[in-house]
This record gives structure tokens, sequence and C-alpha cells, in this order.
């Protein structure tokens, strides 16, 4: 379970390889220099569109004509959510994840003030709004409006990063663990659905009725819900946190190689803290466990963006050192435009017959003669015993896949007590960080269901495999789509055509953080 940070506000966009500077033509001073504006003209107009563009360059905003790499704010009107992404789709852009999407009204309320302004959820643009975001329908209407039309299934519900019931949310996924820890699958499954539910809400929740007709919303829910909105806060959850059992178990879990069983024989055996556990020099470790304990600090740091970033650059050369026309794709949280994951996740194929397959195994012997792999334990593929489709829900697939600590270099500046650009020079130490890294190979032909089912998240992953069962009559895994009317494996070259033959809407993977 995740703990999503609440990006800033304004992100401040960092230059990346291959990317042009963009030129913004204004003649103004610009003031705000951690935000750039791009206004989308449809439904504007050009007239429109050129007065409003000087009016923000004139107040100090950075405003662009095109939509270049450093835009960071797209403002739009009299558009939805859906229009708007389309509109993204038609200029090439396939993660809009990147951007804040925002209606006119936060542009306006930023003129008005002569400055940024905090985005607040009625400025952006999320699915779902049924309403014109300045109507002056009340909120609990809006509400249940929307509630009612919710499906209880994750990959109908477009849900991005911004959560507007973290309050809630936080709670229920704090709950859900502890249920977790204690093997009582069912109400951890309740809460974590619950969780998924409110994520995909453009409102806050202020009062019961908000909660109309959704779906997942059962009584335990509620009163977490209730008492949070009259307390502020769920004593249930507080109480979690300071349960013992329930801090051993997040402590040792938190170790790389660490899962349920093992958390519990060390708590059986007494040990409350991961210094307990090093203290016993009579323990068997896995080698896994081993480096989860050399490595811990760094792995429980978690990986940044510009982390990931690097490590993708690391696993493409390497990769394509041995095949120049492999296709390697970041998946995973980061590929959801997650700011921080615990781990980066790469999808590698190739369009020639086979060539993946050595791939993997040479990948790991240059590392290791580069010092880079601090541990890998490599799973060879699965994929001739395997009865396809995978018939268990959650079971992991079959495909080639290496589980990894890399070796990150980076250089850190600590420029605290420097005095001259010499000084600053010196002060630059190299340093690494160990970062997990998971590979997974596929062959050409299952490379759409691999990508769709690697890309997460997890919640969204099960309610699609749910959702084919129950309303598709279809098995689909990682590996393919079984259609068991037709007794057919249903072809994939793209994400898009796997949605099509599941009938289901497309949705971005920005829009799959259920
Ligand atoms: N996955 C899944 N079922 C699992 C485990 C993983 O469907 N039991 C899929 C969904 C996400 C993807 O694999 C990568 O898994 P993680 O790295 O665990 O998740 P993440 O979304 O990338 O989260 P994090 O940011 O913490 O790495
Ligand atoms: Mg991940």
């Amino acid at each position: 379970m995740d703990k999503i940070r609440t990006p800033s506000l304004f992100p401040q966009r960092k230059k990346q390889k291959g990317m042009h500077p963009s030129i913004s033509l204004s003649s103004f001073e610009v003031k705000f220099n951690e935000l750039v504006i791009f206004i989308i003209e449809k439904k504007m107009g050009v007239t429109r569109r050129r007065f409003l563009m000087e009016l923000a360059r004139r107040k100090g905003f950075r405003v662009e004509n095109e939509l270049s790499d450093s835009v960071t704010h797209i403002v739009a009107e009299n558009n939805s959510y859906d229009e708007v992404l389309e509109w993204l789709r038609g200029h090439k852009v396939k993660d809009s994840s990147r951007f804040q999407l925002l209606d006119i009204s936060w542009f306006t309320a930023c003129m008005e003030a002569g400055k940024p302004v905090d985005l607040e959820n009625k400025h952006q643009l999320t699915v779902q709004q049924v309403y014109p975001i300045t109507s002056n329908i009340p909120e609990s209407e809006a509400s249940s409006f929307v509630a009612g039309r919710v499906s209880q299934y994750a990959c109908q519900r477009r849900t991005t990063l911004n959560n507007c019931n973290k309050k809630f949310t936080d709670a229920f996924e704090i709950l859900a663990e502890n249920y977790e820890f204690r093997e009582n699958g069912v109400p951890c499954l309740a809460f974590m659905r619950a969780a998924s539910v409110l994520k995909c809400l453009p409102f806050t929740i202020v009062r019961m009725q908000d909660l109309g007709g959704l779906p997942c919303m059962g009584d335990e829910i509620r009163a977490v819900i209730e008492e949070i909105l009259d307390e502020g806060e769920s004593s249930k959850a507080k109480e979690v946190l300071t349960d013992e059992r329930y801090q051993s178990f997040k402590l040792f879990s938190s170790v790389f190689g660490v899962g349920l069983k093992t958390s519990e024989k060390w708590y059986r055996m007494g040990f409350r803290t991961l210094e307990d556990v090093k203290a016993d020099k009579t323990l068997k470790l896995s080698k896994m466990q081993k480096a989860g304990f050399l490595y811990h600090e760094d792995l429980i740091s978690r990986v940044s963006k510009a982390e990931a970033d690097a490590v993708s650059w690391i696993v493409k050369d390497a990769v394509r050192t041995f095949l120049p026309d492999a296709l390697v794709t970041i998946t995973g949280g980061f590929r959801r435009g997650k700011k921080i994951g615990h781990d980066v996740d790469f999808l590698i194929t190739s369009p020639e017959l086979r060539q993946e397959e050595e791939v993997l195994h040479r990948v790991i012997d240059l590392w290791k003669k580069q010092g880079l792999l601090l541990y890998y334990d490599l799973v060879e593929s699965t994929f001739e015993q395997a009865k396809l489709p995978s018939r268990k829900v959650d079971a992991f697939d079959h495909f080639e896949k290496c589980f990894a600590i890399l070796k990150l270099h980076q250089q850190r500046v600590d420029t605290s007590c420097c005095e001259t650009s010499e000084e600053l020079d010196e002060a630059k130490v190299r340093v690494w960080k160990a970062i997990r890294v998971d590979l997974v190979v596929s062959p050409f032909e299952q490379y759409a269901y691999a990508l769709l089912g690697w890309t997460g998240s997890r919640q969204f992953e099960r309610d699609l495999r749910r959702y084919a069962t129950h309303e598709r009559k279809m098995i689909l895994d990682n590996h393919a789509l079984y259609d068991k009317t037709k007794r057919i494996f249903l072809k994939a070259k793209s994400e898009e055509e796997i949605f099509a033959h599941l009938g289901l809407d497309y949705m971005e993977p920005s829009e799959r953080n259920a």
C-alpha cells in the first residue's frame, strides 16, 4: 500500500534529455517561473485566446504559444476533461498526467490575484464532472448524481492522482493493511475497494448524504467516514497506528524479501523491531532478505521520478547493447504518472521473433561486470508449463523476470558550508543509492497484455479481471484474453484493443490510479 505524496502545487518541471527548451515569445518580464501556461484555443476562439495570453504575460506569467515540453498548466474554457484529453491525444500527447488540466476559472482567479493562486478541486478538470464547474448546483446534489453513475469496477472509473478524499482513504488504507496483517482478507479488500471508489470522486465528501448510491460503502466503511466527518479523525485507524503487532509487521515487511509469513514468524518469536531481528545471529535469512537488510535505508527512502528516469536510461542502454530494436517501457506507478515509487518496473520486448529470450542474462552479466548489480533474482519463464489463461485472481504471470537492486550513482551537492565556487566544486561528492528494479520480458505478441497488467494499479488490475470474468465471460491475465463463449483467444497489438475487446472505454495510464 503506497502512501501517495501529494505533488507540490506548482511542480517545477525538470529539463529532460532530448527536449528542446521552449522559447517564450513574450517581451514582458516573467515573475512566476514555477509554472508555464498553455491555453487551448478550442471553443474559445483565436481572439479571446490572444487577449488572455497577452493579459497573463503582462502580469508576469509565462505563457507558451505552442504546447511545448515546458508547459505545466493547460487551461481550457467550456471543454470537459474528456474533450481536453481528446485534444491532447490529437496533439500526440500520450501522457496527460504531466500537466495540470485546469478550467478557465483558475486562470481568471490568477489574473484577479495578480499571481498564481492555489489549485482547488473546483479548478481541476476531472472525469465525471457532470456540471459546469461554475454552476450553482449544491454540492450534495451534484455528488449524489455522480454517485449513481460510479461503477463498482475500477476499470470503469477514471481515477487520477488527484485524490479529493485523502483523509478518508488514508484511514481506509491503514485499516485495510491491519486486516491484511491479521490475514483477514474480506474486510481488507472491502476497505481497499472503498478507498479506491472515493479516490475517483471529483469532490470531497462533506456529509453522509454525499455517499448517495456509491458502491462498496458497507456499514463498517460508513461508520469510519461518519467519525471522520464528526471528529476529524478515525479512532480505529489511530488505534491501529499504535498497535504493537501492526507496528512490528509494518517494520518487518518494509524489508525487501519479507512478506506476511516471515513477519508472522518473527512476531511469534518475540521480535518487535528490526534490531531484535538483526541481533539474533542464529536466524537464517534468505539471500533476498540479507540484501533487504543491507540496503534497507536506501530502499525505504522511495524512488523519485528523477531517479526512475536515471534508471530507465541505464536499463535502455544495457538492453539495446544486445537488442538494438528492443522496446523498453517503464511500467508500474511511474507509467501512471506517480512522482514517487517503491521500485521501478520495466517491460522489455522485441519485434523480432524470439530475440528477447537471451537479453536478460546478457544485461545481468553486463551489470555484474560494471559493478552495478547489488542483488538479483532471475526467474526463468514458466510459460511452456502454464495453462493459459490463468484462472487465479492475482496470480503472478509466467514471464521471465528479474527482481534486482541496482546501484545508482548520483551526484549530491552539499552546499551548506560553501562560500566560493571552488569549494562548491569540491563539495560535489559521488555517492550512490540502492534502487529496486523489476525487469519483465514478454514475447512481442503478448506485449499489450503484459503492459496492461504491469501498469496497474493493483486495484485496477483486480477489477479489470473481475470485470472480464463477471461481465464479459472472458478470462484476462498478463498474457492473453480468452473469450469463453466463442472459445477463442483475442489478439491485441495495443492496450486500446484490449479495452475494446472488453467493451470498455479506453483509459490512459494516468487514469488507472485506482
Ligand atoms: N501487479 C499486479 N498484481 C500484483 C503485483 C503487481 O497487478 N500482485 C502489477 C500492478 C502494478 C505493477 O504490477 C507493478 O507493481 P508494484 O511495483 O508493486 O506497484 P506500483 O503501482 O508500481 O507501485 P510502487 O510505486 O509502490 O512501485
Ligand atoms: Mg512499482
